[in-house]
């Protein structure tokens, strides 16, 4: 049998229901196993829970159920959010299931005959937040160095002669420079395991609530040393076939549980029964509300959930793309040596530039102007030189960022390729080549596509849903080979685009994410008509703010028929195109129009002009003989870029 690509998150503790911190592990697994697939590999992913500990029993008891009740509701929480996310995990494993109290039975005895157990009694401080035993001189103001509090313990327990492996552990951190990511994090687990590795607790006083130790049901296993065994539980250990899924390839989880349990007590467990070690530990660092880390304990989570819902009612997106939008959130801000802080506005800001702005305009700017250009039909030719170039480095980056699981790094790489694009279109001005016939028009529209596909094919592991709509927005079959991506194959040409069905609708960022409630509009009494306003000579900042002005571009020009003053024109606009009527028959031509940049007052309201509607007006001088002068940016800038 083959050899599975193993990926695993920590198994999450019932206390409460599933948040943005949790997800941000499980997220970050979900994009390894999504990339190590497209990579050709077969990926084993697992997840679960821990339903054993102190912890768990105390909080069914808060919730006045009984533990296999309450574990039963929660677990199944965790089991349904993470398909709401487009987690797509092979096996979740819970520690209430046969088959893990089985393994972790088998587990303690084979450590028991090989002589790494011995009964002791334990006397101390026990954190029942983090499930950990802490010596007198840990404490710091009377709390456990997590800040939780303690309580006395004085039981006979069993123990765990961890100390026995601090040196092969030394030497195999060594000997495995991958061993333990990110390189930060590496040096913490080194100086905790130097200042010498103490013996463990393994086994508490039975409270009618864990697994019973072999042959002595007073005691129950220690719940870290029963949790961590179910990342061999789950590939059928002890019995026979494990050997396709352990060892993993890479077991994620945050830096909270690697220094004292994944990073020592977990190899030391694997050395004692002679399991093979995991590949890569990766300890990522903390997603924090305000100076706080986000948690159940701490009550200040957030839903990721919520976070979609809300973008999707306020932008207006599809949810499978607000899903997206959450799952690039997490990817791209992944907190690897220092901690990240979640905001609301930082969400909105970074949906706004990254998928509005980047990715959004790159897809409805290559795709209105093939349709402009080129009818939509996918040229065939050569990739000119510098697109070929960001392909490849995009794709080379990536590649190197996922070897050390830098999916931040990755993020970027993706998005890199559509940041280039959209210069690209600006230094090769597409619309100068088709005004001009010049014969590299075909190259041009060619090298946009291919970044794009390129694009489709680097973002899928973070935003599956998102990388579909691209492909089928281009007329093409997803890209889900590595290979594949970036060739130019994966672009064949005379396939038809669509045209632009904008997919990042841009956030207006004073709508904000806690919508207040609003009040009952009262009825209004009928308006009185107006006088025709005067033009000040002094109007407040306040005033001028209600005018909105943003950049656009020119995609289709066309006299008016029926007028010999008026141009019909379509404008793109950030997200949005629009049909604008403009006087400005008699000082420009289609030709001189089309790709040219320019100011739009987008909160116009509606107008009809000969009988065709115009959503905006285009900001111009007037010249000495009335006609129209039109303003454009200085240099190109993004369209939807807001003008003040
Ligand atoms: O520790 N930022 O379970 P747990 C980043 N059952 N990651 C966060 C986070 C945050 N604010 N909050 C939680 C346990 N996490 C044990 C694990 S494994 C054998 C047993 C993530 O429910 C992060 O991965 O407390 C952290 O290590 C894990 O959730 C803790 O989950």
């Amino acid at each position: 049998m083959s050899k599975k690509y193993t990926i695993t998150t920590p198994i999450y503790y019932v206390n409460s229901v599933p948040h943005i911190g949790t997800a941000l592990t499980t997220l970050a697994a979900d994009v390894t196993s999504r990339y190590q697939k497209i990579r050709g590999r077969d990926v084993f992913f697992l997840t679960g829970t821990d339903e054993n500990g102190l912890k768990v029993k105390e909080a069914a008891e808060k919730a006045g159920k009984s533990p296999m009740d309450f574990v039963d509701e929660i677990s199944s929480k965790f089991k349904e959010i993470w398909p709401g996310l487009y987690i797509e995990f092979d096996d979740f494993i819970r520690t209430t299931e046969p088959r893990h109290r089985e393994a972790v039975q088998a587990f303690f005895s084979i450590l028991q005959e090989k002589g790494h157990i011995y009964s002791g009694s334990y006397e101390g401080w026990y954190d029942v937040s983090s499930e950990t035993f802490f010596k007198e001189s840990d404490l710091v103001d009377g709390l456990s160095p997590d800040g939780n509090e303690v309580r006395w313990v004085k039981e006979d327990n069993y123990f765990f002669r961890m100390s026995a492996f601090q040196e092969p552990l030394l030497a195999h951190i060594e000997a495995n420079p991958n061993f333990i990511l990110p390189e930060s994090r590496k040096n913490e687990v080194l100086s905790f395991i130097k200042q010498g590795l103490r013996d463990v607790c393994i086994s508490r006083a039975n409270p009618g609530w864990g697994i019973p130790v072999p042959g002595d049901d007073s005691q129950v296993v220690y719940v870290w040393f029963d949790a961590l065994i179910n990342y061999v539980a789950a590939t059928g250990w002890p019995n026979p076939g494990w050997e396709s899924r352990w060892p993993a390839e890479v077991q994620w989880m945050g830096k909270d549980i690697l220094t004292r349990f994944h990073a020592t007590l977990w190899p030391a467990m694997l050395m004692g029964v002679e399991l093979p070690l995991p590949e890569a530990l990766v300890g990522h660092a903390w997603l924090m509300s305000g100076t706080e880390k986000i948690s159940k304990s701490k009550g200040n989570v957030v839903a990721p959930l919520d976070v979609a819902t809300s973008l999707a009612t306020r932008a207006g997106c599809t949810p499978e793309v607000a899903i997206d939008a959450v799952r690039y959130y997490m990817a791209s801000v992944m907190p690897m040596d220092t901690d990240a802080t979640y905001t609301h506005d930082e969400f909105d800001r970074l949906y706004n530039t990254d998928l509005a702005n980047d990715l959004g305009n790159a897809l409805n700017r290559s795709l209105a102007m093939s349709h402009k250009f080129v009818d939509g039909v996918i040229p065939g030719g050569v990739v000119e030189t510098d697109a070929a170039q960001a392909i490849d480095d995009a794709k080379a980056k990536f590649d190197k960022a996922m070897v050390t699981f830098r999916v931040d790094h990755a993020a970027d790489a993706a998005l890199s390729v559509v940041r280039f694009l959209n210069k690209y279109i600006d230094t090769r001005a597409p619309w100068a080549l088709a005004k001009n016939s010049d014969p590299a028009l075909h190259a041009v529209l060619r090298s946009m596509l291919l970044c794009l596909r390129t694009a489709e094919g680097l973002i899928r592991p973070i935003m599956p849903k998102t990388a579909d709509a691209i492909a089928a927005q281009l007329g093409l079959p997803s890209l889900t080979i590595w290979d594949a991506i970036g060739s130019e194959e994966s672009l064949p040409a005379g396939v038809k685009v669509s045209l632009p069905q904008p997919i990042f609708p841009r956030l207006d960022l004073t709508k904000k994410q806690e919508p207040k409630k609003m009040d009952t509009p009262k009825p209004q009494p009928a308006p009185t008509p107006a006088p025709a306003p005067e033009v000040p000579t002094e109007i407040t900042i306040d005033d001028f703010a209600k005018v909105k002005l943003k950049v656009g571009r020119v995609l289709e020009a066309e006299p008016l028929e029926g007028s010999d003053k008026l141009m019909k024109l379509q404008v793109v606009i950030g997200e949005e195109k629009r049909q604008i009527v403009a006087g400005i028959r008699k000082n420009y031509t289609a030709e001189d129009l089309i790709g040219r940049q320019v100011i739009v007052c987008v909160n116009l309201k509606p107008a009809k002009l000969r009988g065709t509607e115009s959503q905006g007006m285009l900001l111009a001088a007037t010249d000495t003989d009335g006609g129209a002068i039109l303003l454009q940016p200085d240099r190109e800038a993004p369209e939807g870029t807001g003008v003040r």
